[in-house]
């Protein structure tokens, strides 16, 4: 496939409500976009990287950089010829910035797919047409307030609840979250690394209340404190922040430091990497879920075709459009008995609606292959 050009567009979204969680409040999402453009077709991705580098190194602006002065110049080295899998190669020498490969190579991804006329689910391996919807919800003033956001997704038709905690916020929200709506709602935490392996008697507080699980309670790096942890809880521990490739995954469950994996492609790079730790972790008997970063429906719509693959069995981090805006880049997605359809259009199956773009758009950039 031959790249004439690459767009790369910032577009502010803000959010319906603050999202609070142990690393800052979110109110707008400062989303960069990546449009590769090819005779045959044009694809679209989204960088999942956050407008500030709070829950990873990784920031919007950053990864505007590193795109527009090294990856894409690595990109477009070979005159503009690319395939999708020579992506994440033509990208290697870079060290880091996963979040800006992931989404460079989805966009072109994408294209190849909608030019072949194949969704990037069948492309991937899915065999699950709706995924299950599950919600996270955000650090909150008071227990009753907590309450009626849960009580408010419950009945929007939600099949998991996940608490964001943090020291201070944890154990008397999880208690009356379960008090309140009974032992049988799937209910499950996460604290965004705000712990240390001082808390592992604190947290053991958590394992009278059945949660599915215990997501990345300690910092990035500390996956062998995971491991120390998991020995002491009878809760099962999720990584999410420390798992950033294939290679980290299979170590971390060889060393016992999660029971599960929480997989987010802009966190390893890719789908094409994200579907590898999902290979690992299925030979490894961990199950896998789909996280999320509070993506508009490009990344929401390439999520849900990798949480279609067979090892995906727990309820995804995937919600519906409108629990995060108000108008989305593309049509919404929308949670119908507690799952969402996996797109099945060509690559990704969606595109931004144009009105709507040029509405919220905040700055462009053309790039494209010398000579
Ligand atoms: O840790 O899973 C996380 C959002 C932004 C950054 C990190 C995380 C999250 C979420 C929300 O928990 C996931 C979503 O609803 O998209
Ligand atoms: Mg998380």
């Amino acid at each position: 496939m031959k790249i004439e050009s690459v767009e790369l567009l910032r577009v502010g979204m803000p959010l319906v409500s603050p999202f609070r969680t142990s690393f800052g409040t979110q109110t707008l999402r400062d989303v960069l976009l990546v449009r590769v453009i090819t005779p045959e077709a044009e694809g679209w991705a989204e960088c999942v990287a956050m407008a500030d580098p709070l829950y990873s190194s990784e920031y919007a602006g950053a990864a505007h950089r590193v795109m527009a002065d090294h990856l894409l110049p690595r990109l477009f080295a070979a005159g503009g010829e690319v395939t999708a899998a020579a992506v994440a190669p033509a990208l290697a020498p870079v060290r880091g910035h996963r979040m800006a490969k992931a989404a460079v190579e989805a966009a072109v991804l994408d294209a190849e797919l909608k030019a072949a006329g194949v969704p990037l689910s069948r492309h991937l391996g899915a065999t699950q047409s709706h995924i299950v919807s599950g919600v996270s919800v955000g650090i909150h003033e008071s227990v009753p307030e907590l309450l009626n956001t849960v009580g408010g997704y419950l009945t929007d038709g939600y099949a998991r609840i996940k608490l964001k905690i943090e020291p201070g916020w944890d154990i008397e929200p999880v208690a009356a979250v379960r008090k309140h709506f009974g032992d049988d709602i799937l209910l499950q935490a996460d604290a965004n690394s705000a712990y240390t392996r001082a808390d592992a008697r604190h947290l053991a507080g958590l394992d009278p209340y059945g949660l599915l699980l215990l997501e990345q309670p300690l910092e990035e790096e500390d996956v062998a404190g995971h491991a120390e942890l998991a020995r002491l809880l009878t809760t099962p521990i999720c990584l999410d922040e420390s798992i950033v490739s294939a290679q980290a995954a299979h170590e971390a469950i060889r060393i016992g430091a999660c029971a599960i994996v929480n997989i987010k492609p802009g966190r390893v790079g890719g789908y094409l990497e994200a579907r590898r730790v999902h290979d690992v972790c299925a030979a490894a008997g961990v199950p896998v879920w789909a996280g999320g970063m509070l993506e508009t429906g490009i990344g929401r719509a390439a999520n849900l075709a990798l949480a279609g693959l067979p090892n995906f069995t727990l309820p995804s981090d995937i919600s519906g459009s409108d629990r995060y805006y108000r108008q989305d880049l593309t049509e919404p997605f929308r949670v119908t008995d507690g799952t969402i359809p996996v797109p099945d259009a060509p690559g990704i199956g969606v595109a931004p609606i144009p009105e709507v773009l040029d509405q919220l758009v905040t700055q462009r950039e053309t790039l494209r292959p010398t000579g």
